[in-house]
């Protein structure tokens, strides 16, 4: 007989670790372990949501007629690991092997490929990951000899393979990408759709009870846990945002409003990253509404092109830079994080307000990610390992093969421009343009040197000034400069100094 663990991101019944085993005679492993629950602190929500679907997804695969041993999490079981479980399991039925899908993180990867064979004494087999569209030898054949790996022009080759939004070799709308006009302010309307609320059962609820016990020093908690925990309640998050939330989706996809945690976004990723739902049929789902003349082709576009494009990009790079790109630190960041990253008190509206949301729900959308604590976190020089341990540990949809090349790369700017070819750098100005938080903000946006000025506005020239080495023969940084150099002597030394007291004083912000 042959063991398959099915890990708690691999709730997919066509995952291609089960399509090697015989229903009839082998077995299934999945495990709830210590381990996993805690080499990075997850928010509550998080482990709240992958408990429940790793246990709702064992039952349906019984009720589908397979043998499957369960490991519920215990906090004083000797069996600490996942490897832990599977010894114990194969010292029972002696397996003739273990076969798997290939894990998304390095670190598990790492272990599994350098231990287990050795530790279980049976081959162990890993089979490539096919919910992703682009497998990790085909990033690499598309890197191969490349200077820059932009992308855009590996978007461009998934359409291409895939045929999504295409009219025969050229795009539909004979443009690849509609982000001018995706750059709207909300001002309130249309009205944001209600989002549907999900039910939950008492094998939940055990759940939630398990972890409000054992890991109430993790952050959040779960008053407003609203996840999909099942297929049939991820198809119905899917069927809901395209109806109410796509149709607006472009349109808006960078703005921020107060109080307000969701906008038009999909929500969509804790399901797709553990499983629930696969990209292609969210992507074809999305290409139907178009197709139908329900949204426009901006929306659609724009929706496909962050899951076709830039999911698979940075899965890709991930996977052919591990595990050298987890230390990178080209800017040569060592700031510590702020203590108000994990307390999420200050004075900052913007910064509090992307807070208020990452606590309550494990989810703060795009650009509150990128351009509020994201850009934050790179004009003050964070240290990368700092800022990304948190972004891996504050958000439902959070795994490193995702988590860290959009942190490193797309917001440190750590790898040496291989994500982006210029930083996403922003003083309190584009935040003033994309939301209305600066009218409720006890600092003023307009002015940079005063005691009551946007902190975001002299870090901005700080950062500028103290990169000028690393930025300054970047034609796209070309602008940037001349209007620093364009600056009064005194102003830029008012900048400075302000930028330096804050630098300082970082955690009284
Ligand atoms: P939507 O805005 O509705 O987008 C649709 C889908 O596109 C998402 O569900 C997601 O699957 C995909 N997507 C969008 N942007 C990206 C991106 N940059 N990279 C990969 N996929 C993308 N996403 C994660 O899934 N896990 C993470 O751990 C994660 N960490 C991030 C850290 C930082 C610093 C930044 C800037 C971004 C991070 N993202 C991460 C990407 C993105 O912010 C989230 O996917 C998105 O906010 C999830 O919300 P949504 O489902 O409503 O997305
Ligand atoms: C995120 C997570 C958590 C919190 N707990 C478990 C677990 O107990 N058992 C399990 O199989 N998977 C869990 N996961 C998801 C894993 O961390 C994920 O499968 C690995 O990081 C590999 O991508
Ligand atoms: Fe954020 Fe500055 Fe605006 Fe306040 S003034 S909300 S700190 S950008």
């Amino acid at each position: 007989m042959k063991l398959a663990l099915v890990l708690g991101d691999q709730l997919s019944t066509d995952i291609s670790c089960l399509g090697e085993l015989n229903k009839n005679k082998d077995l299934v492993v999945m495990a709830e372990v210590n381990d996993e629950a805690r080499y990075v602190k997850h928010h509550q929500h998080k482990i709240a949501l992958i408990f429940c679907a790793m246990r709702r997804f064992a039952n349906a695969l019984q009720a589908d007629g397979w043998r499957v041993h369960y490991h519920y999490f215990s906090a004083d079981t000797p069996y600490r690991s996942l490897l832990d479980v599977v010894a114990a399991v194969a010292e029972d039925h002696h397996p003739e092997e273990l076969v798997m899908t290939e894990c998304g993180e390095y670190r598990l990867h790492h272990n599994i490929v350098s231990n287990w064979q050795r530790t279980l004494n049976i081959p162990v087999t890993i089979l490539s990951d096919d919910r992703f569209f682009c497998s990790k030898q085909r990033f690499s054949d598309w890197a191969r000899g490349r200077k820059q790996l932009r992308m855009e022009y590996f978007y461009r080759e998934m359409r291409r393979d895939t045929g999504l939004l295409m009219n025969g070799n050229q795009p539909a709308g004979d443009s690849w990408n509609f982000d001018g006009s995706n750059r709207r302010r909300y001002r309130g309307s249309p009205a944001l759709p209600e989002l549907p609320r999900f039910r939950y059962n008492a094998d939940d609820k055990a759940v939630f009870d398990l972890v409000a016990e054992h890991f109430s020093d993790h952050p959040g908690t779960l008053t407003k846990f609203n996840w999909p925990v099942t297929r049939t309640q991820a198809l119905r998050a899917l069927d809901d945002f395209v109806r109410h939330r796509l149709p607006c989706f472009g349109d808006f996809q960078d703005a921020m409003t107060q109080s307000e945690s969701f906008m038009f976004h999909s929500l969509l990723s804790t399901s797709i990253n553990c499983g629930l739902l696969a990209p292609r049929e969210v992507c074809e789902a999305a290409q139907s509404a178009y197709q139908d003349n329900k949204v426009p082709l901006n929306a659609a576009e724009g929706f496909i092109r962050q899951i076709l494009g830039w999911r698979e990009y940075v899965r890709g790079i991930y996977w052919l830079m591990m595990p050298g790109y987890a230390s990178n630190n080209g800017l040569g960041n060592s700031r510590s994080l702020p203590a108000f990253y994990w307390s999420g008190e200050t004075d900052m509206n913007c910064m509090r307000e992307a807070f208020n949301n990452t606590f309550e729900h494990a989810y703060a959308h795009h650009i509150q990610r990128l351009m509020v604590t994201g850009n934050f976190a790179l004009l003050a020089g964070v240290a990368p390992t700092d800022i990304c341990d948190w972004y891996l540990a504050v958000y439902a949809d959070a795994y490193d093969w995702v988590e860290l090349p959009n942190t490193l790369g797309m917001v440190m700017h750590a790898d040496e421009g291989l994500l982006g070819s210029k930083p996403y750098a922003a003083s309190g100005n584009y935040i003033n343009k994309m939301s209305d938080y600066c009218k409720q903000c006890r600092y003023s946006v307009k002015t940079s040197t005063e005691q009551d000025s946007c902190p975001f506005n002299s870090l901005y020239w700080h950062f500028m000034s103290r990169h000028r080495d690393h930025f300054d023969r970047n034609p796209r940084m070309t602008m940037v400069y001349r209007s620093y150099d364009k600056m009064a002597a005194d102003k830029k030394q008012a900048l400075m100094q302000r930028a330096t007291y804050l630098l300082k004083n970082l955690d009284s912000l």
